[in-house]
């Protein structure tokens, strides 16, 4: 009974060490069966995690059931060691109902907020974001429970590990980063990954402790982890761990280890944590044969028990209704009507009063961004928030809109309400990816809701360049499972606003700078909201329907101003996503002629939708051509007239008259 691994000697009780043999066997003997069932064609792709078991397991074991685990592909012992009846991971596997995510998300996808397990999505490094998040919302309710999370070693070379680590060592977040450098990401080995010797030295470069353990020992790590978890509860902070491991199998099944030397293998295989540890308690007298093969007949017992369950399982059979319905959280707006006290300020002011309002009526709501707690923010739109609400839920943030969009959404996993300012709207770009795939899927796959408002000061006419002055709420309003909206009074922005902070969905806020300080208007003095997905009609007429929205409200009614003569209904959409198409149709039905004005430029804009529903709905209304009025193809120019003449305001008029005189 050799064993190739060291086990130091351990003072660890009996008891658990057996618990740990089980804990370990049990994903070995899952993982075995399911090769055969992959080869049957019966479960669909499958990513190994045989000889990484410790490393769940240990992990798992050293944490408190009710702290958040966050695994990645490979740490099915994980889910396991959380005691998930097996039948609910099989159904999950073959696509079924007791699944986690009625047959939407497939193999490791998933989370379940039952056994406190957030699941991954494809991208890997956003969920390293997601656990600073849950982190912060334990240190803010002093529960003195500590999170971890899962990566490879493929994954640390993603922007996004960087920014949740920054994040996590400048906010002193209990989070376990957990690294599992096996040698591999998919068939990259790591020295073209990365060049340093130890991922565990990057810790030193953030400020963060940082640990190098023995992946395959699973003493070693049920011990060290345990007893940093331990002092990482007391002592809220990130800590870094490198676990070194093997991947023995390919990266996933059908792609096979051709690519990874002979020798690596043989001698990583050597060094198995479950034959090595069971080879170690029978040398300790801790376990006998008799012990391995009764465990071993139980556990094959119950996986075979619950794969029937789960085979038993009828199909899913699809429902168009209950997909649509998934996609975002049920809920049922109610209205807080306006009162008749009211101030005229400015749409900036609009915003900040119902930001603060919001600030008030939900003592959780944390608010984060770049440079708005003292400073205020570059509008100053926060202006005297810290001093009123504190600096824990007025957070400047470092420049790292991915990982805070992530960490939004781990406190929205822990359920506290965020809201996020990015600085410009430009610069969601860099927080993109976790915004259309992590909050905007999340209720569809798992039912999880991400309870987060995105506010997007965007817009040109301010002579702020290609970088400062996007209007980018198409690259949104596409992505089903997210509530796009765009006010243009003041009236409307804290109403707004008011309501996007309530709604449990994600929102894409839109405020226009150039409008920030240009429009005035009576504002209801105390807190109120507005009905989302309700579009305002600011003007009736007989001759024709302006469809806009945002900046482009000001330019039409500007318009009109100066040609009395004109007789239009002129809607503000207000709330792009959802769409109030019930106003446009019954306008357009009235009208027969609609032209639509947008700030954007004209390819895939809200305009060209508009234009196809109209078409589609109202076509035999119709006395001439939708007309869609955008900016020019190009990038916004910051010179004067160059920025003029890219913008759609410049010829709505003369677009207009000549709709009118078809
Ligand atoms: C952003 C992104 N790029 C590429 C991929 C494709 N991909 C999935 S897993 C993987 C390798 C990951 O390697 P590592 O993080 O070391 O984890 P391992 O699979 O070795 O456990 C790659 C390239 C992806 N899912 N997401």
């Amino acid at each position: 009974m050799a064993t190739n691994i060291k086990y130091a000697p351990s003072k660890i009780e009996q008891e658990t060490l057996i618990t740990l043999y089980k804990s370990m066997l049990k994903p070995r003997m899952i993982e075995e069966k399911m090769l055969v069932l992959l080869r049957q064609g019966k479960i669909s792709k499958w990513f190994s995690g045989i000889g990484q078991e410790a490393i769940s397991v240990g992990v798992t074991a050293s944490l408190h059931k009710d702290e958040y685990i966050l695994p990645m592909h490979r740490n099915l012992g994980v889910f396991t060691t959380r005691e998930i009846p097996l039948h609910r991971l099989f159904s999950q596997w073959q696509g079924k109902m007791n699944g986690f995510t009625k047959g939407r998300d497939r193999s490791f996808h998933f989370g379940t907020q039952d056994f406190n397990i957030v699941g991954m999505i494809s991208h890997l490094g956003p969920q390293l974001g997601v656990a600073d998040g849950i982190a912060l919302g334990n240190k803010l309710k002093n529960n003195n429970q500590i999170c971890a999370v899962f990566t490879g070693e493929g994954g640390t070379s993603e922007g996004d590990f960087h920014e949740a680590l920054n994040v996590a060592s400048v906010w002193d977040l209990p989070v376990l980063f957990c690294i599992e450098n096996n040698g591999y990401g998919l068939s990259t080995p790591t020295s073209e990954q990365f060049k340093c010797e130890n991922l565990a030295d990057r810790g030193l470069g953030y400020g963060i402790e940082s640990h190098i353990i023995d992946g395959n020992n699973i003493v070693e790590v049920y011990t060290k982890v345990s007893a940093i978890a331990e002092d990482i509860r007391k002592k809220p902070r990130p800590i870094l761990l490198e676990f070194k491991t093997f991947r023995m199998r390919g990266h996933e099944e059908a792609s096979g280890t051709k690519y990874v030397p002979q020798n690596l293998m043989d001698s990583w295989a050597k060094k198995d944590p479950l034959v090595n540890f069971e080879n170690y308690l029978l040398s300790e007298g801790t376990i006998n044969e008799e012990f391995i093969t009764k465990t071993k007949g139980d556990i094959k017992e119950e996986i075979d028990y619950h794969l029937q369950l789960a085979f038993n399982e009828e199909a899913i059979v699809p429902d168009l209704k209950t997909e649509l319905n998934d996609v975002y959280k049920d809920y049922e707006q109610e209205v807080i009507n306006p009162s008749d006290k009211k101030n005229k300020i400015r749409l900036i002011d609009a915003v900040s009063e119902g930001l603060r309002q919001s600030m008030e009526k939900h003592g959780d709501l944390v608010i984060m961004g770049q440079d708005i707690a003292e400073y205020g923010g570059v509008f100053k739109i926060t202006d005297g928030f810290v001093e009123k609400f504190g600096k824990d839920r007025v957070r400047n943030t470092p420049i790292c809109e991915s990982a805070i969009v992530s960490a939004a959404y781990g406190l929205s996993v822990n359920g506290i309400k965020a809201v996020m300012e990015m600085q410009f709207a430009d610069f969601v770009s860099s927080g993109f990816n976790p915004i259309v795939n992590l909050l905007a899927k999340s209720h569809y796959r798992w039912n999880q809701k991400a309870d987060i408002v995105v506010r997007m000061p965007c817009g040109a006419g301010v002579g702020a360049g290609p970088f400062h002055s996007q209007t980018n709420e198409a690259w949104f309003t596409k992505t089903p499972g997210l509530k796009v909206i765009y006010p243009a009074f003041p009236q409307d922005a804290k109403g707004l606003l008011c309501a996007a902070v309530n709604d449990p969905n994600p929102v894409l806020f839109f405020e226009h700078k150039a409008l920030y300080r240009s429009v005035y208007q009576e504002v209801s003095e105390d807190y109120f909201t507005i009905e989302i997905g309700k579009a305002n009609k600011l003007q009736e007429g007989k001759d024709i329907t302006i469809i806009t929205y945002g900046a482009g409200v000001h330019w039409a009614l500007e318009t009109l101003e100066s040609n009395s003569e004109i007789s239009a209904d002129l809607i503000d959409l207000r709330s792009l996503q959802p769409l109030d198409t019930e106003m446009i149709y019954e306008s357009v039905k009235k009208t027969g002629k609609a032209i639509i004005l947008q700030e954007d430029s004209l390819f895939g804009g809200i305009a060209s939708d508009v234009s196809a529903l109209i078409t589609e709905n109202c076509f035999e209304f119709l006395d001439a051509p939708v007309k869609r009025v955008a900016s020019i193809e190009t990038p916004i120019p910051f010179q004067t007239g160059l920025e003029k003449q890219y913008l759609s305001k410049n010829k709505f008029e003369d677009e207009l008259t000549s709709l009118l005189n078809y």
